[in-house]
């Protein structure tokens, strides 16, 4: 780091209004990432968009925002709207706002100097619905400052999720060949850092601040960024998240009954979740005929703060001496089996396992059943 510098705390997609399970962790997640700008001494928090959801946007919602953002002056906080919380008649983005929150409300870029220090803010809204052209093709205007940040709402290219608008889509190649020192951006819910050729960090979505369903798992956090007088950018991720979502994926093959099942998945568990999280535990594999697995008897006794397993990825080993007898099983399955069972009585060590592989292969064709490679552990 050379020289003194500038510190920046940026968090977007909060969601603050979305209903579910998390809808409270959503709220003081938000209270707690606005809590260390002040820890952290930040010259500037920046809020590239989504805080919460335009078609369900209520008072309440509005309030925790204007209350919690006026809570940190004079702390100046940036925000840029983004395609949930865009500029649409109503928005609460029109009413009061405390003095030291600035909102973008225009649909071009804007730049305002931040008092006091040589920095300039570029940013950009959403307005009614998403901005849906390339902006970032062409030279966007800034003001020109030591340090230069740039703020808003878009989707990088190449890494947006099938679910999200494809709003200012933008290219590394063309963030990069804007020269500012810094974009913080919002809108995918992922941590993702943008470097330039040099390797150094130019650009960073912080993803969302709390994980709300099972394609938001794992640690979500805000950024704490340092910004020096040579234009180094150096990025801390801090988790202020009370809960994370925990997806756990088991193969339980091999079970022989469900305690050894439910070890199984309590030891894959322990490893990855916390008492605080949210599980959600898949079990795959094969499991010996009539051996059941009851869901609710795993989940109701789990520690965790909410646990869930899905069983759908069990399948049934069949009972080959059965299907061997023409009575038990249809009479071209029942034939493959015997066939099947006769050249491995034949056969070397070697050559049985993978007979018996191809048998299962066989009869999970024959039943129309999704195929599971077999020598995985
Ligand atoms: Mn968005």
């Amino acid at each position: 780091m050379g020289g003194l510098g500038m510190r920046f705390v940026q968090f977007a997609d909060s969601h603050l209004n979305s209903s579910g399970a998390v809808a409270a962790e959503l709220r003081s997640a938000f209270e707690r990432a606005c809590a260390l700008a002040v820890d952290r001494k930040a010259d500037v928090v920046l809020l590239p968009g989504d805080l919460f959801d335009y078609e369900t946007a209520d008072e309440d919602t509005a309030a925790l925002i204007t209350r919690t953002l006026g809570d940190i002056a004079p702390i100046p906080v940036y925000i840029a709207p983004g395609n949930h919380d865009s500029l649409r008649p109503g928005s609460p983005y029109f009413g009061e706002w405390p003095a030291n929150v600035h909102i973008f409300t225009e649909p071009r870029f804007e730049s305002f100097m931040l008092a006091g220090m040589d920095c300039s803010i570029t940013g950009i809204a959403h307005a009614h619905r998403g901005i849906t052209d390339r902006l970032l093709a062409d030279a966007i205007p800034a003001l020109d400052a030591g340090t230069r940040i740039l703020l808003f709402h878009g989707s990088r290219d190449g890494y947006r999720p099938s679910d999200k608008e494809n709003v200012i889509p933008f290219s590394d190649a063309e963030l990069i060949a804007q020269g500012f020192t810094y974009a913080a951006i919002g809108h995918y819910h992922s941590l993702a850092t943008i470097s330039d050729e040099n390797g150094d960090a130019r650009a960073a979505y912080s993803g969302c601040l709390q994980g709300r369903r099972l394609d938001e798992t794992g640690v979500k956090c805000a950024l704490v960024g340092e910004i020096d007088t040579q234009g180094g950018v150096e990025l801390e991720q801090v988790e202020v998240a009370e809960r994370r979502i925990v997806r756990v994926d088991v193969d339980v093959t091999g079970s022989r009954d469900p305690d050894q099942v439910f070890a199984r998945i309590d030891a894959e568990v322990g490893k990855q979740a916390r008492k605080q999280d949210i599980i959600y535990a898949f079990a795959k594999g094969t499991l010996p005929l009539g051996l059941e697995i009851d869901a609710s008897a795993w989940e109701s006794r789990q520690g965790y703060y909410r646990a869930s397993l899905g069983i759908l990825g069990i399948e049934q080993e069949y009972d080959l001496e059965a299907m061997a007898r023409e009575s038990a099983a249809p009479t071209l399955r029942s034939a493959f089996v015997r066939r099947m069972l006769e050249r491995q009585d034949c056969a070397d060590d070697e050559q049985r396992l993978v007979l018996r592989d191809a048998m299962i292969y066989g009869l999970s064709a024959l039943d129309g059943r999704r195929l599971r490679p077999r020598d995985v552990d």
